[in-house]
């Protein structure tokens, strides 16, 4: 029996569990990461409400939004972690796990902080629709990352994130992986949106009209083209996003030091701790969603 607050022990649970053969691509690294996004990105700046306090997802109201499509799959993946170590809360599992798994797939080490408090019941969940939608383009990334209080560059460097993972025709209607190899962190995403000849493919789902996908050399015919979100490419058609992806793609030491830096401000957003350590509720609390 491990003792409270060791999260050493989590971490190397965690660890355990990240390859999972015939999930996706056998490692559940990439969904977990998404998770921890999903799980801050709720955040704005202007009410000080969302983030990465409460573990909203647990509930129907915020679980169910269409934006998180297949993170119960997460969120089940560390259920026994949490079973096993019962101290910890579900806002701090969720976004070490993400912390965990970056670090595991080759990424960078990420600096996280205990002390998230979860929510008692659904009332104080932030409203749906502040996740971005992959199908917009350059003016909808700053509308929605600029609430969260986040930059240009910051905006770049976190879309580095989809060098991981991959798109799903029944979570967001979009398909494929980004690179070739999904479940190791690298600047190779930057590279590709640069390098590659994109073109536009019709899905015709709801949501996710159409995306961008282009073939490497080395691939065969009949291979799973790669993928790009029409957010992911916008990154190339505005001035000010591209001199970051030219940056990124050329130095990956620099990606990866932004990338940890923004990544840890990502996992802390509507996060205050009291003297205690312990995260309390932001401004939840004080009925703003009403504005
Ligand atoms: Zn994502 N993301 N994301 N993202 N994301 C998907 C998958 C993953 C956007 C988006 O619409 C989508 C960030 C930012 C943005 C990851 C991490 C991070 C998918 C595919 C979509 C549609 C979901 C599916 O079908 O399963 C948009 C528009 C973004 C705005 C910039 C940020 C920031 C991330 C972390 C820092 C990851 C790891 C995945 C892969 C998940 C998986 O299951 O493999």
């Amino acid at each position: 029996m491990s003792k409270e607050g060791d999260f050493d022990a989590v971490r190397k649970d965690i660890e355990a569990i990240l390859k999972q053969k015939g999930y996706d691509d056998g490692h559940i690294g990439p969904v977990l990461v998404r998770l921890a996004w999903h799980a801050s990105g709720t955040y704005c700046k202007d009410t000080d409400t969302g983030g990465s306090n409460g573990a909203g997802m647990r509930y129907e109201k915020e679980g169910g939004d269409p934006a998180n499509a297949g993170l119960q799959h997460a969120r089940v993946f560390v259920e026994p972690i949490k079973r096993k170590y019962p101290w910890i809360t579900y806002s701090d599992l969720w976004t070490l796990a993400g912390v965990v798994a970056i670090r595991s797939m080759g990424g960078p080490d990420i600096p996280w902080k205990a002390g998230r408090s979860d929510f008692d019941d659904d009332s104080l969940l932030p409203p749906r629709g502040r996740l971005p939608d992959g199908s917009q383009a350059q003016d909808h990334l700053r509308h929605i990352f600029y609430r969260m209080g986040f930059n240009d560059q910051e905006i770049v460097a976190l879309s580095g994130a989809h060098n991981l993972g991959r798109c799903h025709a029944d979570r967001s209607g979009f398909e494929g992986a980004w690179v070739n190899n999904p479940t190791r962190f690298s600047n190779q995403y930057y590279k590709l949106l640069l390098k590659l000849k994109w073109q536009k493919k019709d899905l015709n789902r709801e949501g996710a009209p159409w995306q961008w996908v282009a073939t490497t050399p080395g691939m065969d015919e009949d291979d799973e083209p790669l993928m790009m979100l029409p957010t992911d490419y916008s990154l190339t058609q505005d001035a000010e996003f591209k001199k970051w992806v030219e940056k990124y793609a050329e130095d990956q030491d620099l990606f990866f030091d932004h990338f940890s830096k923004v990544f840890a401000k990502l996992v802390e957003l509507g996060v205050y701790r009291d003297e205690d350590g312990v995260a309390r509720f932001n401004n939840l609390t004080k009925g703003k969603y009403e504005s």
